[in-house]
């Protein structure tokens, strides 16, 4: 009997299904092992699209599935669970387009993606399968929203704690209330009553109305309402992140125009946690190049607030009454170079910045306001461009600052390359010492000054002290610095920053300051199909959450669920949910009549915990039970590398911040409350790569259907028409996906497995090419004729035992395919299943103390063939339980020897040579390793020695 893939598959992937072989049992559980250690193997969910899986998504599924079935041969009590992203402005806009209710898209696609994973014989706990859309999933998404309402971040711990503990702060008078809303700990209260109390505008909680207070509580809370400017999407008739409006202020999803405005939106506010995000970073192991967009996104930038007085306005005040000094406004900056201070010749103000009207003087007016007319039409991401690509533009405003260094006047200005969003929105301008402040200075003729020099010594006729033609922005020595109190000249630049920002601490007008880029979440979408808020709104404005025993706040039946799209850039916001029926918009309770929140959740939500719900999916109490968030999350006192968290967690390199960094957050604020008991979800991180193949496109451009293309002498051609070959990440834009279906009819899921592995190494990028199959395919082929006659269908083992080179080669096989597994290198593992099964190709017989390790070998990577010669063996259960092989070390005896290579007394590559050889020939191999080379390249070779058996010395000149 031939290789028949078709039948095996079908019926081991059956066997799995009825024995239940996957289901992962919890503590408490029947059959629950406490003896074994843990391994929680995740992938990143997938977004069940209508078009279902190509070939590339199940690359990372495929790699988790041989670690999870290695894991359990390997002893482990293995988690490994599948669920579904469903929510989202994909599924939405699919139903809105074919005219069919999201639910029920949603679940044709999430059916049709489950057979395709289970196609591939992927060993998920399919008992644990959850989907964000389910009222029973979301009800844990809502309830996490109300922790997070009903939380504050006090500063002192760096932990959220309950709202209720702030109240209870606040009305023990721990704190003071100042002028801007904002809390003074009570532990200045000392300091502030020395001075004969508190400064004028300082409140205590008893003194303020019951509105004043719950505006202040509201304003500590983790979930708060906001009005912010946001990109706002007429056309989709909703909100977007900055991450979906491209450069030119377009939606990324069907290209509409996309405006800035204020919104009043549900904002969460992760940049409490930005501290923690960032240091904590150090508690995982993840890939450096994610850690380090992690750093960047969060931005942390060290530097000074500085305070610059607006300075009297020049005409003489011919009014008694004209403001004294005092009451002159105070403009902050931040900067994160407050060594330059003394050469700040010019301040900008972003042109929302508050104060710009209050300054602007008379002769200005027109101008400013038609700067900021023009400026409020870009969104964030164009001025943010336009800075870095050198378009400047700005307005003077008619005012003065006054440089609290050297009390020159300085003009200030508006521009849009300063953001309102970062800092202070006001920065002081050096034109010296910063490229868009010198290109801004050349464009308005504002004076340049420079005080930042190179040491002398490296002074030069490059860098001399005349005029700059260009910002001189690297550290260097302080030149022109100095007042009659401090002087900064001839300090380095990290000792000039420590200097001045100590005096200008002591002279009240700065300090120092730790700024971030990360910006508060803004978490309202105009959308119908997201998880809706467990918020009502009362009649005067009030804010009252759903009470926990109400949820999950379902989603409403509605026929029409599109967004109210329109062309006009000033229509209000009009949720879907604005047409829910009554009986669901409103709640009346003690007589009062309420209105649920409009919005929706973004997308973002259901993804930022479905980890934790996958360790108890059923809970009905507790979005996850206490022992089973225990077991799974926390390592073992003896584990060899403790590490909290996922074990291993694999996805791709685009979700480096948005959803990895918004999972961090709500992690940490569940762990601050107690909920759960590790501060990191993902213990480990891998990033697979991706899949490419060619794509083809038009003379137009044009992009045309790969599988309906035809090559003739080298050349492509789509219904007769040429087009040209390219090459690509495959998927729908490219239109060169192909479907795991074709394949695995076609050759079967074991090779289409192994073929994905075999393409290259996991974390690189790899072109697809379907010709190519064939190759793993007949290697199967290979193995089943090693183990059994096709004519007679019976099996190909004897008793042995093995001749001692094929046992040899057994055992460093058994090494080889180990290693590999352990570094997630399934290629060479399966580069050392196919030499080894070449050895045995031609012989009688296979022997059993062979053919049973090897087996278990192939079963991570190829499971169906594995089980079928497993049980033709004679063996009734499952192998997925077996044993991992091991090797006997006194079987890797080679005849080969490794010699470390010193050249000139130092090891620069290593070589391994037959223990037979000769010194030529140690010569020759040795001057040959391309590592070696260079340090050989253009020298003399003095001496060449060889220390028999321990090192090769070459002594070179
Ligand atoms: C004076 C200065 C002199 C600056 C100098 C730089 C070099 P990062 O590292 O990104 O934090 N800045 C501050 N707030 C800004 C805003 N809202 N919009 C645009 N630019 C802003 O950069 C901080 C620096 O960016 C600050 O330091 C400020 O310019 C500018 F030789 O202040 B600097």
């Amino acid at each position: 009997m031939q290789y028949d893939f078709r039948a095996i598959e079908q019926k081991w992937q059956n066997y799995w299904a009825s024995e239940g072989t996957f289901r992962a049992p919890n503590p408490g559980d029947p059959h629950f092992d406490h003896e074994k250690p843990k391994y929680y193997v995740l992938d990143m969910f997938p977004y069940p699209s209508g078009v279902g899986l190509h070939v590339g998504h199940p690359l990372g599924y495929i790699a988790t599935d041989i670690i999870a079935r290695y894991k359990r041969m390997q002893g482990f009590n293995v988690l490994h669970p599948m669920g579904y992203d469903a929510f989202g402005l994909p599924a939405e806009q699919f139903a809105v387009e074919h005219g069919v209710h999201p639910r029920i898209t949603t679940e044709k696609n999430i059916a049709n993606m489950t057979r395709q994973l289970k196609l591939l014989g992927l060993s998920y706990d399919w008992d644990r399968c959850i989907s964000t859309t389910d009222p029973d999933y979301y009800r844990w998404t809502q309830w996490i929203f109300l922790q997070l309402y009903n939380s504050w971040f006090d500063p002192s711990t760096k932990k959220a704690r309950p709202i209720s503990d702030l109240v209870k702060a606040l009305e023990g008078s721990d704190y003071y209330i100042d002028f801007e809303n904002q809390l003074v700990p009570a532990g200045n209260r000392e300091d502030l009553e020395a001075l004969a109390g508190p400064p004028d505008g300082f409140r205590k909680w008893y003194e303020l109305s019951p509105d004043d207070q719950r505006t202040i509580i509201d304003g500590q809370r983790l979930a708060f309402l906001d009005e912010v400017p946001v990109n706002w999407c007429p056309a989709l008739g909703t909100v977007l992140a900055n991450e979906e409006v491209t450069n030119d202020g377009r939606s990324e999803r069907g290209n509409h125009p996309v405006y800035q405005r204020p919104l009043k939106q549900w904002m969460l506010r992760i940049t409490a946690y930005a501290d923690r995000l960032e240091s904590e970073l150090d508690l995982v192991d993840w890939p450096e190049p994610i850690k380090l967009m992690q750093r960047n996104w969060i931005g942390r930038s060290t530097g000074a607030e500085v305070d610059f007085e607006i300075a009297p306005s020049e005409q003489p005040a011919t009014d008694a009454s004209t403001a004294s000094d005092a009451d002159l406004a105070i403009i902050t900056v931040f900067t994160t170079r407050p060594d330059t201070l003394f050469g700040a010749t010019y301040m900008v103000l972003a042109p929302e910045h508050p104060l710009v009207e209050e300054i602007t003087t008379p002769a200005q007016k027109a101008a400013v306001d038609a700067y900021r007319t023009q400026a409020a039409k870009k969104t964030d991401r164009e001025r943010q461009v336009e800075a870095t690509t050198g378009t400047k533009s700005g307005v003077f405003t008619g005012a003065y600052a006054i440089n609290p260094v050297n009390d020159s006047r300085i003009p200030i200005w508006i521009a849009d390359y300063v953001m309102m969003g970062y800092g202070t929105g006001a920065i002081m301008a050096v034109p010296a010492h910063d490229e868009r402040d010198f290109a801004f200075a050349k464009a308005f003729n504002l004076p340049i000054k420079q005080v930042i020099a190179l040491p002398t010594n490296e002074t030069s006729a490059d860098h001399p002290t005349g005029e700059l033609t260009e910002a001189f922005t690297a550290d260097g020595i302080n030149i022109n610095s100095a007042n009659a109190s401090i002087s900064l000249n001839g300090l380095t630049t990290d000792l000039a920053k420590a200097r001045i920002t100590q005096w200008l601490d002591a002279q009240g007008v700065g300090h120092a300051k730790v700024q971030y880029k990360l910006r508060d979440w803004l978490f309202s979408r105009q959308r119908y199909w997201g998880e809706p808020f467990p918020i009502l709104h009362g009649p005067k404005g009030e804010i009252v959450p759903v009470d926990e025993r109400d949820l999950p706040v379902e989603l409403p039946e509605m026929e029409d669920f599109r967004p109210a799209a329109s062309d006009d850039p000033d229509a209000p916001p009009r949720p879907p949910l604005g047409r829910a029926p009554e009986s669901w918009r409103y709640v009346v309770r003690d007589g009062v009549r309420y209105e649920r929140e409009l919005n929706t959740m973004p997308q973002w939500a259901g993804s930022c915990w479905y980890y934790l719900r996958f360790l108890d999916p059923k809970n009905s109490s507790r979005l996850v039970g206490e022992v089973a968030e225990k077991y799974w999350m926390l390592p073992r006192k003896k584990d060899p590398q403790p590490r909290e968290g996922v074990d291993l967690y694999v996805g791709g390199a685009e979700h480096a911040v948005l959803h990895l960094l918004y999972s961090r957050f709500w992690h940490k604020v569940l762990f601050d409350l107690g909920h759960i008991s590790t501060p990191e979800p993902f213990g480990r991180l891998f990033n697979q790569g991706y899949i490419q193949a060619f794509y083809y496109e038009d003379a137009r451009g044009t992009r045309r259907e790969a599988s309906q293309i035809e090559e003739r002498d080298g050349k492509f051609f789509h219904q007769g028409e040429e087009v040209n070959r390219l090459m690509g990440k495959m998927g729908k834009s490219l239109k060169n996906a192909i479907a795991p279906d074709e394949i695995a009819a076609q050759y079967g899921c074991d090779t289409l497995r192994l073929y994905e592995m075999y393409l290259g190494p996991l974390d690189q990028s790899k072109v697809w090419r379907t010709q190519d199959i064939i190759g793993v395919h007949r290697f199967l082929q290979r193995l089943w004729r090693n183990f059994i006659d096709e004519s007679t269908s019976s099996l190909r083992v004897s008793k042995g035992p093995a001749p001692p080179e094929i046992l040899r080669l057994l055992h460093k096989t058994i090494k080889r395919v180990t290693d590999a597994m352990n570094n997630l290198a399934f290629n060479v593992a399966i580069a050392a299943l196919i030499e080894l099964n070449n050895e045995l190709v031609g012989k009688p017989s296979v022997t059993r103390d062979v053919a049973e390790p090897m087996i278990l070998l192939l079963a991570p990577l190829a499971p169906h063939i594995a089980e079928e010669l497993w049980r033709r063996l004679g063996y009734e259960k499952s192998l997925a339980y077996q044993p991992w092989p091991a090797y006997a070390a006194s079987m890797l005896e080679s005849d080969e020897i490794e010699y470390p290579v010193q050249i000139s007394g130092k090891v620069r590559g290593r070589i391994m040579v037959s223990k037979e050889a000769t010194d030529d020939m140690i010569q020759s191999v040795t001057l040959a390793n391309p590592a070696i080379k260079p340090y050989l390249d253009g020298k003399t070779i003095k001496k060449f020695i060889v220390v028999k058996g321990r090192m090769v010395n070459v002594v070179v000149s």
